[in-house]
């Protein structure tokens, strides 16, 4: 079979929430993706920064094939001798005191959400059911009914109504917005320190750190959707290291398995994860044995591997570089680390089309936007490269 044969078998059969560029992958290794028809790519999505580690990362793969002989499911109704480990080992990376470990990242985000509630009714003392969390328009948190009736996309939740109440939305980067949406009954401001499908939005300088003082003065939890973020995407362990914030609830997911399997996590403090009594929150795989060595062996790698550095040096490099091609398609470029987005005066679709024939996979967002986010493997040499192919087809 070939690229013609698998498209059509998908267009036949999957439904169509998507519309992929027409790439059959089939391998992977590192920075490299092949498809079906042995063509290679550099991959510069790294499946919206789930594998930052690089593809198939020779480590995870033994992790993985080790524990998959031993057990890989358990639930939790019992313990597993892999999920201690893993939650001691992210809570002694972020600083933290507990983790509760889901699967997905969407998962995750309802999880901190019930988290800012239950604490908002036990600790604020806010009255029951009138808990309310601050949200920022141009959100990305993932897909369930609750999320998409907070995002300000239309399509997200076209249809798919009714939404749960309680959510309040102001704009992205505006700290006196925030302050001014807080009401006695606000238990959490929920934000993305960069907002990714967003279109790779930093907010102004400070943002954070004033939104993080805000949060502090009027008692409300700062929750960090770091799911795309996090875990040395942007140049540190977290983005809102940049501006030394701490946040109340930090949000994990993607990269914390190196792409091998969904493995997310909330991490905070004692006085939040603290609250939870047996029963009251559950996953049928959240902490399962295979996840938790896989996510150990993933965390390892950034560690050992000094990820972060790479990223932020590349990521410098890499974004200076594109900032310097002169081209009347080019509106900005912008990111930190290796989390770059290049904003075009058209539809950026074309120029990922001519860019998957060069032997580069990138994905728009935003019509206008071209997302560059590599693994944070890559290397001097083949940013050098993929740069001189993105200059041919912009200029
Ligand atoms: C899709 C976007 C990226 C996320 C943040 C939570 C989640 C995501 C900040 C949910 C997920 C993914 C979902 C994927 C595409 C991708 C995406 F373009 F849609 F927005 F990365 F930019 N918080 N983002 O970015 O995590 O439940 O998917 O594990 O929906 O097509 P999930």
């Amino acid at each position: 079979m070939h690229t013609q044969d698998y498209i059509e078998l998908d267009e036949r059969y999957s439904a169509h929430n998507y519309h992929p560029l027409d790439v059959v992958i089939s391998s992977a290794d590192g920075v490299w993706v092949y498809d079906v028809d042995g063509k290679k790519y550099l991959d510069c999505l790294s499946a919206y920064s789930a594998v930052n580690q690089g593809h198939c990362h020779p480590r995870i793969v033994r992790a993985m094939a080790e524990q998959m002989h031993k057990v890989t499911l358990t639930s939790r109704a019992f313990r597993n001798d892999q999920m201690g480990p893993f939650l001691k080992q992210l809570c002694e990376l972020t600083g933290y005191d507990k983790a509760l470990p889901m699967n997905t990242g969407a998962e995750a985000v309802e999880t901190a959400i019930k988290m800012a509630r239950k604490w908002g009714y036990q600790v604020k003392g806010v009255a029951d059911n009138s808990a309310e969390i601050i949200v920022c328009s141009g959100n990305f948190h993932g897909r369930t009914t609750t999320i998409v009736g907070f995002s300000s996309e239309p399509q997200y939740k076209a249809d798919f109504g009714p939404f749960a109440p309680g959510f309040v939305m102001i704009p992205y980067g505006d700290v006196v917005a925030l302050e001014a949406a807080i009401t006695p009954n606000t238990v959490g401001f929920m934000v993305e320190p960069i907002q990714g499908e967003g279109g790779v939005v930093v907010p102004p300088d400070g943002y954070l750190r004033a939104a993080k003082d805000v949060c502090e003065r009027h008692n409300v939890l700062f929750i960090a959707d770091e799911i795309q973020t996090g875990l040395g995407r942007t140049g540190k362990l977290l983005a809102c290291e940049h501006e030394a914030v701490r946040p109340d609830i930090l949000v994990l997911g993607k990269a914390l398995s190196g792409g091998f399997y969904p493995v997310s996590a909330v991490v905070a403090d004692e006085p939040v994860l603290g609250l939870l009594k047996p029963g009251d929150h559950g996953s049928t795989f959240g902490g399962n044995p295979l996840g938790s060595a896989v996510a150990q062996a993933a965390l390892h790698v950034l560690i050992d591997e000094n990820l972060f550095e790479n990223s932020a040096e590349l990521g410098s490099y890499f974004k200076g570089r594109l900032q310097r091609i002169e081209s009347d398609v080019i509106k900005e470029v912008r990111g930190k680390g290796l989390f770059i987005g290049m904003e075009l005066h058209e539809p950026a679709r074309r120029y990922c089309e001519a860019l998957r024939e060069r032997g580069i996979l990138c994905k728009e967002t935003h019509k206008t936007v071209i997302r560059f986010a590599p693994p944070l493997v890559i290397t001097k040499e083949q940013v050098d490269w993929a740069v001189d192919h993105i200059e041919a087809v912009l200029i």
